[in-house]
This record gives structure tokens, sequence and C-alpha cells, in this order.
């Protein structure tokens, strides 16, 4: 059975239902887009170097980053001269190409190869990585899984607690121990409980941590050591979670994670919740990691595998419905 496949009411299909819920969740982000891009460009203004300044800062206000900006209007100037564009809304239509060959990679089924497949999760403080794993359970569960979770932040009652919670609601199974246990023994423990119970997928959740904290970074890569000495391919997955709403810290986050231990995806959260989703450009483009999911909110099917045509769309609707 394929891994991740669309669940039941987002079939290839169904386009118009995943269209809607982007758009209606990602209000705060169009808002911002809308404020600073599209009022910009949906005038029939003519296409002059003012004009594309105002473009540059619009983009940058909008959350997109210095970097990606730069790539941004560099490709712009390059379609202007091949294509003849001559007003504004060219350059919109142009603009919204050009952004959706940028995440367009990004949105990437993951890859089922293993069984159990093995995936951790990791990320700063309230980042959503425990609200993910629930999440994920469910909809796991959803496609017919047996799905087990690892509760790897053993630093506080409460946070074994939260998962166990997600676990009962989700029917996943959980492998615990007591607060203050070894990360790296409850991840190794799961691992040989999900072997021998012929499990699909094991989650394991991590604790909280900034790349400064030392000790804990060494701990995340203790947990994969301890890991592969179990399956060496494993884990197969290491996805870093990562809170919408801090923008373009959001890139640090990644710069420092996947240096210390390497991410093979990502999964943007609180995306409902924040105007700064234009850092998913810039996500996009750095490393070219996929982006497996996006939280659009904090209920158990508020995850939704990343499209990147439906989160354009979003941003900056068709000329007839923004006008
Ligand atoms: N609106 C919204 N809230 C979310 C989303 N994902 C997570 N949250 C909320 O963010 C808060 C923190 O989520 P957690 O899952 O506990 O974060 P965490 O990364 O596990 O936090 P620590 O374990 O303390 O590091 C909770 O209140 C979640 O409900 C999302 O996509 N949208
Ligand atoms: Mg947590």
């Amino acid at each position: 059975m394929a891994l991740f496949r669309k669940s039941e009411g987002e079939k290839p299909s169904d386009k118009p239902g995943v269209f809607a819920r982007f758009s209606e969740r990602l209000a705060g982000t169009r808002q911002a887009f809308g404020q600073n891009v599209g009022k910009l460009l949906r005038r029939r203004r003519p296409l002059d170097a003012s004009l594309l300044e105002e473009l540059e800062t619009a983009l940058i206000a909008a959350d997109l980053g210095v970097g990606t900006t730069e790539s941004v209007m560099s490709e712009i100037q390059k379609r202007i001269s091949r294509h003849g564009l001559s007003d504004a809304p060219a350059v919109y239509t142009t603009l919204k190409q050009i952004l959706y060959e940028i995440v367009r990679p990004a949105e990437r089924p993951w890859p089922k190869a293993h069984s159990p497949e093995v995936v951790l999760l990791v990320g700063v403080n309230g980042a959503g990585k425990t609200t993910t794993v629930g999440k994920l359970c469910a909809r796991l569960h959803g496609e017919g899984q047996r799905v087990m979770v690892a509760a790897a932040d053993t630093f506080r009652a409460a946070a074994i607690e939260q998962l166990a919670a997600w676990a009962e609601r989700t029917g996943a199974e959980i492998i615990s121990q007591p607060r203050g246990a070894d990360a790296a023994a409850v991840a190794h423990d799961a691992l040989a409980a999900a072997r021998a119970r012929s499990v699909d997928t094991l989650l394991i959740d991590s604790a909280g941590r900034l790349h400064t904290q030392t000790g804990l970074m060494d701990e995340l890569a203790k947990i994969k050591r301890v890991l592969a000495r179990i399956d060496p391919e494993s884990p197969h997955e290491v996805i870093l979670v990562l809170d919408a709403g801090i923008g373009q810290n959001a890139l640090a986050q990644l710069e420092h994670f996947h240096k210390a231990i390497g991410v093979t995806g990502l999964c943007v959260t609180k995306l409902d919740g924040t105007a700064k989703g234009g850092v998913v450009f810039a996500l996009a483009q750095r490393y070219g990691l996929p982006i497996y999911f996006v939280g659009l909110g904090e209920a158990a099917d508020d995850l939704r595998p990343f499209e990147a045509r439906a989160f354009v769309e979003a941003l900056l609707p068709a000329d007839e419905e923004a006008a």
C-alpha cells in the first residue's frame, strides 16, 4: 500500500475542495500578499523601473525573504524581455507562474520504501511537533495503517501525556518511559517493538530544542545512531517541523537543524494563523527539500499534503476573483 497516498476527500479529482481549504485557511497570508503585491500589480499601470522597485519591496514585505525576492526579480526581468510584458497585470500573471515554479518541486509525496517506516520529528519548542505526530496518526490510521508513536520527549510528563492522548484518540500504539528517561532508549525500544509487531509507520516525537543547546542537539544525533543500530537505513525521514508564524527565522532553523542532523523533509505548521506564510517560498528554495505537509489548523484533519498550485492561488487569486 502506498504510504501517504491521498486519503478520502482529497483525490486529485477533488481539487476544488483542496483549493477552498487552502484559500480559507491562508487568509492572513493572502491579505499580506493582496495588500502588498496584489494592490500594486492589479492596476493597469505601465511597466517601468519604479514599478519593479515597488514590487521588490512588496515581495520582501510579503515575507519571501531577500534571497528569494532577488531570484524572483531576476526571473521577472528575463521574462519581461523575452515575452515583451508591458503592464502590471501581465507581471502579476508572470509572477504567479514564477512563484509556482519555486514551490512546485517541494510538492512531493512521501515515498513508501520501508516497513516499518521510521520517522523522527524535530524542531524548536512549540513548533507543533507533537500535534503533527497526532495528526499524522489520524491520517495514517484512516488509510488503514498500523501506527506506533514513541514519546522521545522525556523532559516533561505533560509531553508524554499529550502524545498518549493523541495515540488514544487515533488508535495508535505508544511506547513511552517515565519522565527523565533517555530519549534514545525510548526510540530504540520503540523501533524494536515496531518491528516485532509489524507496525507500518513509527513516528518518533522529540523534545523542542534550540541549535544553541549543544547537549540537546547531540541527543538527536544519538537517537539517530541508536535507530541505525537496529536498522541501518533508519530513520528513513527526519522531518523538521517549522512554525510559519516565525517568518524568516524559519530559514535559520532549517540551516541549523539540517547542519546538525540532516533533515529529509519539512512540515510547515500554523499557516492558518499567520500573515508570514510567504516564507514557504524561501523554504522551498533552500536545499530543495520536500514540504510533505502543512498545518492549517489544530484539528486532526488540518494537516494537509502541500499543494503548490492551491498555495499560490490562495495567495494571489485570479484577476477576476481578486478585483
Ligand atoms: N493554529 C494552529 N495551531 C497549531 C498547528 N499545529 C500546532 N498548533 C498548536 O501549537 C501549539 C504547540 O503545539 P505542540 O504540538 O505542542 O508543539 P511541540 O513542537 O510539540 O512543542 P514542544 O513539545 O513544547 O516543543 C499547540 O497549541 C497546538 O495546538 C497548526 O497547524 N495550526
Ligand atoms: Mg511536543
